[in-house]
Order: structure tokens, then sequence, then C-alpha cells
């Protein structure tokens, strides 16, 4: 671990760390650890006064120890910024030196708007231990404009009120005005935090957090580097909100993928890259090292992973590890994160391309590189290294050796499945038990004809996936589309009314679209506090596969499966799945964002421990924005934690005289 961080320290002055410029609010760690003791476990930690323990975000990068926790306090302001704007100087005309610049976004290198957290892209990383206190003041610079932050991957035992959802666990942070988020990192691993508000994700709110270990430094690996993220999203030319609904002569289609904020686009008049310098990722040849790879996409591409003359070993999905399994190409998909070991064991010391490739339904070749840059001594060598190659990347017909899939959406492509992996984060009292509730889910985006859609008053909320067909698509969980409250649901609990919720056996005709199987409204499962859930989720008619996302807790894989014929739907109602496995894994993989196979489905499993209104959703923008979600209520509202005093409200002004 010694030679790990003085190899980390070099490279985070590297990093455009630009969050020193915020000034923070106190300091000092006197009493922290009995003040850590006397919270409870469930406690929620916005009622006490921690911020006098707090320290610079920053220094929570550190050897982690179970005997030693800090209150790590970051300020995130964000706001509409610019893309090679004037703090990247000439960057754009070859001066390499300024691309590295305080607060200069490169991005693929075209100028253009878009939303940041501190002047960069992705926002800054967040690095702490287990365990630690997290405080975020999430300031909302973005006038006009309401957003909140979602802590993904965190479950938020004890502080629901910090899981971002708009309307279920908080008001909207209006702008002008500042949000503390507050929770303990319980959750071990690699996660990601998206703004989960209208199109802010695509439009450049995300950014890592990481969560470790004391036991961090694993057989498995030499080196675990903080900056060793693959953090891979789309990235569009505009802002994304052109595409919501969308233009019915041109489908929403992004333009690049970014590797951690960084990559080329291709100019369609010169036919040439631009020359925006890429991630590099400097390695001393012969050491193995933990890559954490990440996926915050908004559009309904999976990525694929490759890396030149070198095989993976993929240890762990969404912060719970499994057997290691070696593969050439991951595939993941919005909202997933996988741990991956990479042995810098190739002779010739040069570098190597790091590949992320959108695959279908994309059908536009878009991809994009990191670069694996060995050195013979890394310490050495990077100081005078600016991330820049002089080796052209290969081009897309000029594809690497492949073969040994994981996690492949694509039945011909099956590979190695993540629900046969062999996980090591296991409780047979929810994977071997009889489940309390088992739920059919059928989601999808179906298509509403146009004669309905743009009939008399309708206003439902649609987005455009065929260009001049005359339909559009909502989307749905049992054909009942989400809308959202007009109150936050966990924080103002005594306005909520029963009659407000439907499902898919108690909904009124009213809230029904005509003429079509659809309805809209404030869909909720409501489970008992400790149950054990089963969720199967089915996909028969899309043509795509959905990220399926579940808020508040993590759930067993416990079997997902493509069906080979066209499914009928009645013999599905009866659970007669088909499913792929020929045996149960006795040992599923544990996680929060999957796949769900199209034609086909899913069977996850958790225990509903975690009191409060979760979302489970589709983890493409666009499908969550016309209502591809559910809302699960778990236990009863006085089994809730109770609002913070002073947290904000919101509802409709609608004075009962009118
Ligand atoms: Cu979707």
């Amino acid at each position: 671990m010694g030679r790990n961080i003085q190899l980390s320290v070099i490279i985070v002055m590297l990093v455009n760390y630009s969050t020193s410029f915020l000034t923070f609010p106190m300091s000092g760690r006197t009493f922290l650890d009995s003040f850590l003791r006397s919270i409870s476990p469930n406690e929620n930690i916005l009622e006490h006064d921690f911020m006098k323990y707090a320290v610079p975000g920053h220094q929570c990068y550190r050897e982690c120890s179970t005997k030693s926790q800090k209150v790590c306090y970051f300020k995130f302001q964000l706001e509409y910024y610019q893309v090679l704007g004037g703090a990247c100087n000439d960057c754009a005309k070859g001066n390499q030196s300024q691309c590295f610049h305080d607060q200069c976004v490169t991005a693929d290198g075209y100028e253009r708007g878009f939303l940041s957290v501190n002047r960069q892209l992705p926002g800054p990383p967040i690095y702490v231990c287990k365990d630690d206190i997290v405080v975020v003041d999430v300031n909302n610079q973005m006038d006009g404009t309401a957003t909140t932050i979602h802590w993904h991957g965190l479950r938020q035992v004890g502080t629901p009120f910090s899981d971002g959802v708009p309307f279920i666990t908080q008001c909207p942070i209006y702008y002008g005005t500042t949000f503390r988020y507050a929770f303990h990192a319980r959750d071990p691993g690699t996660h990601l935090y998206p703004s989960h508000s209208g199109q802010h994700k695509a439009n450049g709110i995300y950014g890592p957090i990481v969560v470790r270990t004391e036991k961090e430094d694993s057989p498995l690996y030499d080196f675990d580097p903080p900056d060793f993220i693959m953090l891979a999203a789309d990235w569009m030319h505009v802002y994304a909100e052109q595409y919501f609904p969308g233009l019915t002569s041109k489908l929403s289609i992004f333009e690049s993928l970014l590797i951690n904020g960084r990559g080329r686009f291709l100019n369609k008049t010169t036919c040439l890259f631009s020359d925006a310098p890429l991630t590099i990722y400097n390695v001393e040849q012969f050491k193995r090292y933990r890559f954490r790879v990440i996926n915050a996409a908004s559009n309904v591409c999976p990525f694929q992973l490759q890396i030149e003359n070198h095989e993976m070993m993929i240890i762990a999905s969404d912060g719970s590890s499994f057997k290691p399994v070696k593969a050439d190409t991951l595939f993941f998909i919005s909202g997933e994160r996988y741990d991956i070991v990479v042995d810098a064991n190739r002779d010739e010391v040069r570098d190597y391309w790091v590949r992320i490739r959108a695959m279908p339904p994309c059908t536009k070749e878009i991809e994009e590189f990191a670069i694996l840059r060995y050195h013979k001594d890394p310490v050495k060598d990077q100081a005078v290294d600016f991330n820049f190659n002089d080796r052209k990347p290969p081009g897309w017909l000029d594809v690497f050796p492949d073969g040994r899939y994981f996690n492949s959406p694509r039945p011909d492509l099956m590979g190695i499945k993540l629900s046969t992996v062999e996980g090591n984060v296991i409780d047979k009292r929810i994977t071997h038990a009889e489940p309390d509730y088992s739920f059919n889910l059928f989601i999808g985006t179906p298509q509403l004809e146009n004669e309905v859609l743009f009939s008399g008053n309708n206003t439902i909320k649609f987005m455009v996936t065929s260009a001049k067909a005359n339909y559009n698509n909502v989307g749905v969980f049992n054909n009942i589309s989400l809308t959202l409250p007009h109150i936050s649901l966990l924080s103002q609990p005594s306005e909520i009314d029963e009659n407000m919720f439907c499902d898919k056996n108690n909904y009124r005709d009213k809230e029904c679209i005509e003429n079509s199987d659809i309805c809209r409204c404030i869909h909720r499962i409501k489970v008992h506090l400790g149950s054990i859930v089963e969720l199967i989720l089915f996909d028969i008619h899309d043509t795509l596969t959905h990220p399926f996302h579940l808020h508040g807790h993590k759930f067993y894989v416990m079997d997902m499966g493509s069906f080979k014929t066209h499914m009928n739907v009645e013999k599905i109602v009866r659970n007669d799945v088909p499913s792929d496995s020929k045996e149960t894994n006795e040992t599923p993989p544990h996680k929060d964002t999957v796949l769900v196979p199209n034609p086909g489905y899913i069977r996850v499993r958790f225990r509903a421990d975690n009191p409060g209104f979760w979302l489970g959703h589709c983890h493409f923008d666009w499908h969550l924005a016309i209502g591809m979600a559910v809302i699960f209520q778990v236990g009863e509202l006085n089994q809730m934690k109770k609002e913070p005093k002073g947290f904000g409200e919101c509802r409709s002004y609608l004075p009962r005289h009118f």
C-alpha cells in the first residue's frame, strides 16, 4: 500500500483537482470517533452536528482503516459552462499544455455549452473509506432549473432523505439554493453520482464516487490508484432537451463517447477526428492494476470494453465481489459498474489501446479510446507527460481479438452470463427462502398512435423513437406510466392521501388513456418492512435491452434469460419461465442495476429492510422521463424516518376557493 499511495500522490497532482479553491466550513476531528460510536446504525445523521468534524473531501483519499473514519465535506456548484471556453486559452489551436489549464474542459474537442459540477467533466471524484460520513452541499446555479443528485449504489440506510429523487425523497433543488446531502458510506465499491432530474445527466452532471475498505489491498492486484477510473458516457453536441421528446425527422443520437470526460469527435466535413486529449493510465510493466469501470450513459446503447492485447479479470460489480472471471470483452450498460484487474504483463513497453464501443441498437460507429501506457519507471516518466498520444487509434474495422464475452445482452454472444458468477456476498435467508411477495413486472416502451397522443387536450409525455412513424412511445411498468406527485412523499408524509396511488389492480379510468391499455398515475407497490420481495421483470415487446435499477436496496440476480421464441404472455403470467440455467445459482451476484435481456426476463430478490419510498426504474434517461418507473413503498409511514428539521417542502399552489 505504501508504494500505491506514493504513486497516487503524483497522479493526483497531475489530475485537475480544482476542488481546492472551495472553502470549508470547519475542520478538526476532536471526539469524532466517540461521535460516530454514539450514532446508531439506522439513525439519520442529518440530525446530528457532524460538521465540526468535517475535513476537505479530498483528504478522505487515504489508507483506509476500520479504526479511523472521517467526515468528508464536498461542495458542488452546478452551473452552465462551456467546452473549450476561455479557461482553455488556445488549446483548440494546438497549444496542448493549455488543454490542462485549471477549469478547462475539452470533452470531445467540440465547442458547446453544457452543465458542469465545479467546472469539471465528469464532476470531481469522491474517494472515501467505508463508514466515513460524506457531506455534499449542492448549490444549484443553473438558472431556471431545479435538480437533484442521486448517489447511485449507496443504499442510504438511515438517510433516505439523501437519495436524491425529486418528489419522492426530496423537493427539487431550485436554482439559487443549496441542498445538503449527508450519508454514511456503508456500501463499499465503485459507484456513480448522476443528477436524477430531467436530462441533466446527459448534459454533464455526473461523477464517480468510490468507497474503499481496509482490505482493499487484495492479493488479486498490486495497485488501486485513485484515478484508474473508466467512467464512460455518451456525449451530444446540443443540450439533451433538444431531443426530448425528440425530433420527428432526426432521432436522438449522441455524437461521441467520453472516457473520464475525454474523447474525440469526428468532423464530418474533414473526416478527421479532433485532437482533444485522451485519458491515459500510466502503469508499471509487470504490475497488476485495479480499474473501476462505470457506465454513465443516458442513451440506450450498451457499451463494450476491450483492452488491446490484454485480458481482464472481472472481480466485482455494483460494489459486490464475486469469484474472478476472465474475459476479453466486457459488456456494461447504463448504471452498471465493474471492477476489473489488468495485468500489465506484455513484453513490449509501449501504449496499448483501451477501447469502449457503443453497441447495437447504435448503428453509428461510435467508440472511444484511452491509453494504457507502460513505463519501466512510471514515477520518473510521468513528470514530463502530457496526456497526448502520437499514435493514431485503430479504425472501426480494425477489431481486437474477442470471443470471451462477459454480460453480453445479445443471445448470440452470450458468453459468461452475469447470473452465473459465484457471488461473495451471500445471504441464504434471502436466496434460499420463500419470498413473501413475487411481482411480475412487464416493462417496455409501448407505442401510442399519434391519433391518440395528439387528440383533444391530451398532454401525455412521450418520446420519439422512430422517424416519421405514425406513433410515438411512452414508458411503462405493467402498462402504467409513472407520474410524480406534486409533494415529496418521504418528507411530507402528512400530505399523502392513499388514494393518490395506483397499481395494476387499482386505477381510475380518468387516469387511463382512451383507446389504449395504458394508464398514467403514481404507480406504487407497497411491501412490509423486512419482507423478502421477488421481482420478475419481463420484456417481451421491445427492441432494446433496458437496465433496471433499484434504489435503497441491492438485489440478488437469481436468474436471467432470453426467450428462444416469442413468448405467450398467458404462459408468463403463470410464472412458467423458460429458464436458461440448468441449475439454480447457489451464490448469485448482488447488484443494484442489471440488464433485462430482450426478449427475456430477470428474476431478482431482496429483503425490503430499508423503510421509505424507493424508485425502481429503467436507467435510460429518456425512458425514465416518459414514466418507465415504479415506486416501492417499504413499510408503513410511521416506520419511516421523520423528515429532518427545516427540510424543504413543495406542493402545487391551488387555493381551495378556486
Ligand atoms: Cu429503458
